[in-house]
């Protein structure tokens, strides 16, 4: 007997997987590959059933032989180890990002003379719906919330971009990239104070209030799956806090993360320049236990954000805001620096992990930008934020056109900087 070997990335066996199958079945004897939940989240997307009924599902379908779980997108250790006569797959790799993939398979395939069979692809109507009730179901409130503490316990590093509207959501959504090991994505997304105001053509001084920013992370949650992690300023009044994190909680949003500063707040990346209040360690403490006692679930996250380090407090005084943070019950701790060099947050990181090994720590390397996701996982952060660069590199490009097209009295000139009009009609998916 042949042996056959179709990987799956499926929560559901529909009509297209089952084609698939029965394909394979006529080479030879199935072996069915899983790809593993970390495989999945890093590469595709996030499962909305376990591991465990993922392979029950093909078992179910009486075509598999043996179900393996394939640990890594590509097939190297699966093909070296199973040696199959046969790889099955639908013919839909070919054009798109997956394609690296495919070449993946076809140079292991090489190396002791195994085929690649394609099948072609099933698209119809049926099917698409299928694809698009498990997007629905990754995207409810109680699906989504609990997705960061989920993917914390899955990723090296958390990467988290920033977004302020339905279009920046989707763009923290669906880029994908190649990689010499396969395709690389956001894990999270972050609602930024300074360009959810910015976008507004606000200050960063808590001047743009609750409603709207509910509004802002109301028109992410419409069109996206990952997780949110709300920049929730100092939180207010804690009589006010309480009231917004059940708000939070309640629409699917994983995280708040609040400063420690008390007063009119202005923006860290000011640092000394301007004048800044750091809230007391009780009363900040006070304000997470207030926070925490009105969960109602344990997905949601309040994450406490130090800035003893942006108004030059000094390093003792960071840690100590961060145990008794903890102490508080905080679920993690950011801790944010604007000097060009990553050392002292690599200090923090080190002083903070020898008594505390498992708080999530979560940074925003805006200011020390050439250090890299490795160098931080291997410090101990858990999450790093990409906080501002989408409205940074959206700002100049749009500024430079609208020059330009007054200089010309037309828009022929910027035309080759512009999106085809064509392209931008389909950025966005029919429902
Ligand atoms: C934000 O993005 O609004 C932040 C991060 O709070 S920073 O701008 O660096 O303070
Ligand atoms: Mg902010």
């Amino acid at each position: 007997m042949k042996k056959v070997y179709a990987c799956f990335c499926t929560d559901v066996i529909h009509e297209g997987h089952l084609n698939i199958l029965k394909t394979a079945a006529r080479y030879g004897e199935v072996y069915a590959g899983v790809m593993s939940d970390r495989a999945m989240v890093r590469f595709n997307r996030f499962p909305t059933v376990s591991q465990e009924r993922r392979k029950e599902i093909l078992l179910e379908t009486g075509l598999v032989k043996e179900i393996l779980v394939q640990e890594d997108i590509m097939y190297d250790m699966v093909l070296k180890e199973l040696q199959p006569d046969y790889v099955v797959h639908g013919d839909n790799w070919k054009h798109s990002k997956e394609n690296i993939i495919r070449e993946n398979v076809l140079q292991n395939l090489a190396k002791y003379g195994g085929k690649l069979v394609e099948v072609p692809y099933t698209y119809n109507e049926t099917v698409k719906k299928i694809d698009a009730n498990m997007l629905e179901k990754l995207a409810m409130p109680e699906f989504r919330r609990k997705r960061l503490r989920q993917v914390l316990g899955m990723r090296p590093i958390v990467k988290a971009l920033e977004v302020h509207s339905g279009l920046t959501g989707l763009i923290a959504e669906k880029t994908v990239v190649t990689t010499e090991d396969g395709l690389d994505q956001f894990d999270a997304m972050w609602i930024s104070s300074l360009c959810d105001s910015t976008a507004k053509g606000k200050p960063d001084i808590e001047l743009v209030d609750m409603s709207s920013r509910i509004r802002t992370i109301d028109d992410v949650l419409d069109v996206t799956t990952k997780p949110i992690i709300l920049d929730g300023d100092t939180g207010g009044l804690i009589e006010h806090f309480v009231y917004n994190v059940r708000t939070l909680e309640r629409m699917g949003v994983s995280a708040v993360i609040i400063e420690d500063k008390t007063g009119l707040k202005k923006n860290s990346l000011f640092g000394t320049e301007v004048e800044q209040t750091q809230d007391t360690i009780e009363n900040f403490s006070a304000k997470i236990r207030a926070g925490k006692s009105v969960l109602r679930t344990d997905d949601f996250m309040i994450i406490a954000r130090i800035e003893s380090l942006i108004l030059e407090r000094g390093m003792e005084d960071a840690l100590a805001r961060a145990f008794a943070y903890v102490e508080a019950g905080a679920d993690g701790i950011m801790i944010h620096s604007r000097k060009k060099e990553p050392s002292e947050i690599l200090d923090f990181c080190c002083r903070f992990r020898r008594q505390d090994r498992d708080t999530p720590i979560v940074v925003v390397p805006t200011s020390f930008n050439s250090i890299t996701e490795e160098e931080l996982a291997e410090a101990g952060v858990n999450i790093v934020i990409y906080a501002n660069q989408l409205t940074r590199s959206a700002f100049p490009a749009m500024q430079g056109v609208a020059v330009d097209i007054l200089k010309n009295h037309r828009a022929l000139e910027v035309d080759e900087r512009l999106m085809p009009f064509k392209d931008i009609i389909r950025l966005i998916d029919d429902i």
